[in-house]
């Protein structure tokens, strides 16, 4: 029966039919020792036992069904507030994260060429060496400065933070600019906080611009989002786009491309000229109170009905809508917002209708501006400081974007500097749980950084494309079979251990970085015996002890006191509406309109964004995720493939500025005429993948790399193709 179920079936399933496919067809693994020891298994073996998801950055709480010793499925923890108990379909496919047949199972050193795919097996002491070997080489002869290294956001980072930090360079690529420095940016320059969190409860109007909660999954805040909508509450949804959540909207607005900021800067306009905010609220907490009236004169729904294509009357009525809602009205922050180059305008446009609505930190108010100090009860292994670090980042940060934040940086941009090699050059790459060769934008320019490098290594649990052009690739553990540093969330700490046993010579992050903090000369840095003793020591101050929170799940935190005062982290300690840091580093003390470019006559947006059954550049090889991924298409609108002669299905050949891919087409009516979509994540280089690979087409190849002089995001839609058939 299982085999049977389509991919709308699979994506709706709960555990159950998930389970008994994994069980159908592999052997079930073998508990591991440690979580033998929990005491949750009763006689007969079974039992559940706690960890955490990776299958995507949310890391929910999982419960890992055993029966006689083995894991058989993996379900939702109801004690994790990410999960309350669910999974989603990729959570629920974890078991074949794990049981992958294409894990990495030993190290690896390359033999071949760079690419080619050839690597012999190694042990972990000569492995070690060679990476230490030639990271001492590098900086020896270049400085530390020349050792590049890039993470996206993973529970053993603050190690490899202490890797790179103690090894003395400034030169760290996150994930961050390709997804959320917009947001993170425009609301700690307004609020002071980086995000401010949500509640649902009881909201009655929602405004999202293009947050695909629907597919782009955040278990918990998808389900509050859901159940707000049963509720009856008024949700508009932005997005050029019909996805799954503008199914669910009350109205779908098709916006423009770019424009996003010119709707928002009109709804405020309608908001302070006819005094609809929440004046009280606002003149007590907001600066720009004053003036925000003549800023946003020129901002007219009729002037946003031109750039926008939405009628000056929607607009209108949807600002009054909003205004109407009061404290219960909540304008969504967004999470990838790396749009255009003008997505943090839109940003703090966004931030700023949260101030006129007054729903932030008033009691039954929606937004909520306190950020929880997490992490702030735990302990952590003694270390020395880092080393003081003189050289440039080559990322342009703070000398080429002075107002992004150290730890967010600019990852594109320090890419292309490897290409420049100004203001020096780079030569030694060492990356970890990340897939930068699809991530970042213009795959042939990120190939051609990895050329200029002397030396590259990966930790990874697949041959991802990244790995495959490595010359040194280490396996880590899968996140079922390893401990991690434990995770606070609100007022508990939760844990990641081991629920199977590891596979091959597969090893922790934890026990990797010490190893090669050790072999660099760093071990001061990496002060704990194994996994289980980094843990208790971040336990030692709560009292608690390891056995207990590998049993229940998680530790209790010391609760924060909340001095009741509100205050806002800003230069003026209120909301900064009107900003005198953005004015001094010469932007707009305002939000402002700033015109993107637009594709030439012809020419489409190419759009891109998650789908529900896969996760970013990392999935695809999921056997599971596979069988019920269709092989992505590029969206075009219906009416235009019939003007152009493309029928549905068809090849098509898209040409943007920087590369060229062949794809078969989607007709359909859910996409603007002036865009095409594809989803990301697909068309792997790495013919280690051997689920993945040859399946779809990779966006990354298409996209020009564009960065918003603000924030330093990414512009991921501002990149304009043509189509023709193939
Ligand atoms: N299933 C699943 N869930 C995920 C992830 C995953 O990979 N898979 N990834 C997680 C991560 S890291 C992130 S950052 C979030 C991302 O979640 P979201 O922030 O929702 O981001 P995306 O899905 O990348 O893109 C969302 C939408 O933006 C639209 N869009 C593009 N340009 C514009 C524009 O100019 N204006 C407007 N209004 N809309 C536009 C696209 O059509 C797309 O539907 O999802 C998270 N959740
Ligand atoms: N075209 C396009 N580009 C985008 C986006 C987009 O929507 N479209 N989205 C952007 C966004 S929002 C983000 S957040 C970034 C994300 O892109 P990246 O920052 O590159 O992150 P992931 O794709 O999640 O990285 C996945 C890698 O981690 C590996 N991995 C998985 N589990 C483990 C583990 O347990 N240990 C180790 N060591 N490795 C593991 C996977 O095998 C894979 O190689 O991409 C950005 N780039
Ligand atoms: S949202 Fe899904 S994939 Fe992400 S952590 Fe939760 S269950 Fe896992
Ligand atoms: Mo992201």
């Amino acid at each position: 029966m299982p085999n049977t179920l389509s991919r709308r079936d699979f994506l709706k399933v709960g555990g159950a039919a998930v389970g008994a496919l994994v069980l159908g067809r592999f052997i079930p693994p073998l508990v591991a020792e440690a979580a033998r020891a929990t005491g949750m298994l009763d006689a007969t073996n079974s039992g559940y036992i706690p960890t955490m998801c990776e299958m995507c950055v949310w890391r929910c709480g999982v419960l890992a069904k055993v029966e006689d010793g083995r894991v058989v499925k993996l379900e939702g923890n109801p004690d994790h507030p990410h999960s309350k108990g669910n999974l989603c379909p990729r959570g629920q496919s974890g078991l074949m994260n794990t049981y992958d047949p294409d894990r990495v199972l030993s190290p690896l050193v390359r033999v071949g060429k760079r690419g080619e795919g050839l690597f012999r097996k190694t042990s972990w002491d000569e492995a070690l060496d060679i990476v230490a070997t030639n990271m001492l080489k590098i900086k020896e002869k270049y400085g530390p400065e020349a050792m590049v290294f890039s993470s996206t956001h993973n529970l053993s980072q603050p190690l490899f933070e202490n890797l790179l930090y103690a090894f003395g360079s400034p030169n760290y690529g996150t994930q961050r600019s390709l997804c959320f420095n917009a947001m993170i940016t425009a609301f700690s320059l307004t609020y002071g906080v980086e995000e401010p969190s949500r509640k649902y409860d009881d909201v009655e109007f929602i405004l999202m611009v293009g947050r695909n909660m629907m597919e782009a999954i955040s278990t918990s805040e998808t389900s509050e989002l859901s159940h707000a909508i049963d509720r009856g509450a008024k949700f508009v949804y932005l997005d050029p786009r019909y996805t799954k959540t503008a199914s669910k909207a009350t109205e779908w607005i098709p916006i423009r491309p770019g424009t996003d900021s010119a709707f928002l800067l009109a709804m405020i306009n309608v908001i302070v000229s006819n005094e609809l905010a929440d004046c009280e609220f606002v003149k007590k907490y907001v600066v720009g109170c004053d003036g925000i009236k003549t800023a946003m004169q020129g901002y007219t729904p009729e002037w946003a009905e031109e750039i926008t294509g939405v009628p000056a009357t929607t607009i209108e009525r949807i600002a009054r809508e909003y205004a109407a809602a009061k404290h219960n009205a909540l304008a969504h922050p967004g999470w990838r917002t790396s749009n255009f180059i003008n997505s943090f305008q839109t940003e703090r446009a966004i931030a700023t209708l949260n101030a006129l609505s007054g729903n932030v930190l008033t009691p039954g108010g929606c937004l909520s501006a306190e950020m929880a100090a997490e992490g702030a009860g735990l302990g952590a292994p003694p270390q020395p400081p880092y080393p003081r670090v003189s050289a440039l980042r080559l990322d342009g940060v703070p000398w080429k974007y002075p107002l992004v934040s150290l730890k967010l940086g600019v990852f594109q941009e320090l890419r292309d500097t490897i290409l420049t090699g100004e203001p020096y050059q780079a030569h030694g790459w060492f990356i970890s749980r990340q897939n930068p060769i699809l991530s970042l934008p213009d795959r042939a320019k990120t190939l051609e950084a990895f050329g200029k490098m002397d030396f590259i290594t990966t930790i990874d649990i697949i041959m991802n494309d990244t790995a495959w052009f490595s010359d040194v690739v280490l396996p880590e553990t899968s996140y079922l079979e390893r401990y991690d540093p434990l995770l606070p969330v609100g007022d508990k700490a939760f844990i990641r251990q081991p629920v199977v046993e590891p596979q091959g010579e597969a090893k922790s992050a934890l026990w990797i970085y010490k190893q090669l903090g050790e072999r660099l000369g760093l071990g001061d840095f990496f002060h704990y015996a194994d996994e289980e003793d980094y843990l208790r020591q971040q336990l030692a101050s709560l009292g608690v002890s390891l056995e207990e929170v590998k049993s229940k799940g998680y530790a209790e935190m010391p609760e924060t006191e909340s001095s009741g005062e509100i205050t806002f982290n800003t230069p003026s300690g209120k909301i900064e509406v009107y900003s005198e840091t953005l004015k001094n580093a010469g932007f707009s003390p305002w939000p402002t309109w700033e015109e993107p470019p637009q594709p030439a006559e012809g020419q489409f947006y190419l759009l891109t964004g998650k789908v529900a059954q896969q996760t970013q550049f990392g999935t695809q090889n999921n056997q599971m995720l596979h069988k019920y991924s269709d092989e992505p298409r590029l969206w075009m609108n219906a009416k235009v493939a019939a003007e152009k002669g493309l029928a549905d299905g068809d090849w098509v050949e898209v040409t943007s500025e920087v590369g060229k891919a062949n794809v078969r087409l989607l007709a359909t009516q859910a996409i603007r005429p002036d865009c095409v979509y594809l989803t990301p994540g697909y068309g792997h280089l790495s013919k280690g993948l051997t689920t993945a690979f040859g399946f779809g087409t990779s966006d990354s190849v298409l996209h020009v790399t564009y960065t918003d002089p603000i924030s330093g995001g990414q512009a991921l839609s501002q990149t304009f193709v043509s189509v023709k058939k193939a």
